[in-house]
């Protein structure tokens, strides 16, 4: 298969790169961090999405170096940040399933000088499906250096409320899913219980795929702490990322 044999080019020669989307405080209103996202520049096909890839990434066990490269690669624009901005990273459960991922964490962290409290690990549910003692171990020993691990796409699994009880998450974020319907009176109630369940565990929410004003009110109004989505700004390149610090919102 010609684009598994592209992808493995890429993977040994680095030739992916990274956007950054902003992540907004709403208990300051600026800017809290950003979430890294990985994005493949093809030869000729142009840019190839995620969605295409990172599974194709994940079957061929590729995505273990790619993964190793976004979180050095990640670190190191982070520490250009200004210091209380965070930076999220995405981590696959073909990561878990491999040793190593704690030791490509420190070294991320030790290369790049950036201080573990500022990187959040976003796992999807489908990490926790597996083989539950070795993943929440090997989450306890990431939580233990001091990174933060964030539950992405919440709501979208077979199961997501058994997955709060497995495992402290820092923070839940709310699928996109959810905020579209928002203003639907049924969504928004399974909203405000999914952030009563966090603000009881501790974990701080995020609204993921926020478009219009009228979906930042009404995630305003049920309790989530933070919105992410192409209202404020889609994923962003390293340069525009830096100046959007620097912008009034
Ligand atoms: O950027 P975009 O919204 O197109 O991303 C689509 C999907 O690809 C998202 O689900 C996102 O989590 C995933 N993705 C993007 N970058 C990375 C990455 O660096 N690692 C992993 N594992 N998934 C990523
Ligand atoms: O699965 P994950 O949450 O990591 O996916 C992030 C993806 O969602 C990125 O590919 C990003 O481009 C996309 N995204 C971010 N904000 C919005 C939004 O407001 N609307 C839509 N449709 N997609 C968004
Ligand atoms: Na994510
Ligand atoms: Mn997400």
């Amino acid at each position: 298969n010609q684009l598994e044999a592209d992808l493995q080019v890429a993977a040994r020669e680095r030739g992916f790169a990274l956007a950054y989307q902003p992540i907004v405080s709403l208990e300051t209103g600026r800017v809290g961090g950003f979430e890294a996202l990985m994005r493949w520049p093809h030869p000729t096909r142009g840019m190839v999405s995620p969605a295409e890839f990172i599974p194709l990434a994940e079957e061929t066990g590729l995505i273990v170096q790619m993964g190793d490269w976004a979180l050095r690669e990640a670190c190191a624009e982070a520490a250009a940040w200004p210091s209380d901005l965070r930076l999220a990273v995405n981590v696959s459960a073909v990561q878990f399933e491999r040793a190593g991922l704690e030791r490509s964490v420190v070294e991320a962290l030790e290369s790049s000088g950036l201080a573990p409290s500022r990187l959040e690990l976003e796992i999807t549910e489908s990490v926790l499906m597996q083989d539950a003692v070795g993943v929440v171990s090997a989450l306890m020993r990431l939580r233990a250096l001091g990174v933060r691990i964030a539950l992405d796409d919440f709501g979208t699994g077979y199961s997501s409320l058994s997955y709060l009880r497995r495992f402290p998450f820092n923070k839940i974020k709310i699928d996109r899913s959810f905020i579209t319907e928002i203003e639907d009176p049924e969504v928004a109630e399974i909203v405000r219980a999914i952030v009563g369940l966090g603000q009881r565990s501790g974990a701080s929410i995020t609204a993921e795929g926020v478009e219009t004003a009228r979906q930042l009110e009404a995630v305003r109004a049920l309790g989530c702490t933070e919105v992410q989505g192409f209202h404020f700004s889609g994923p962003l390149a390293p340069a525009a990322a830096r100046d959007f610090i620097a912008t009034d919102l």
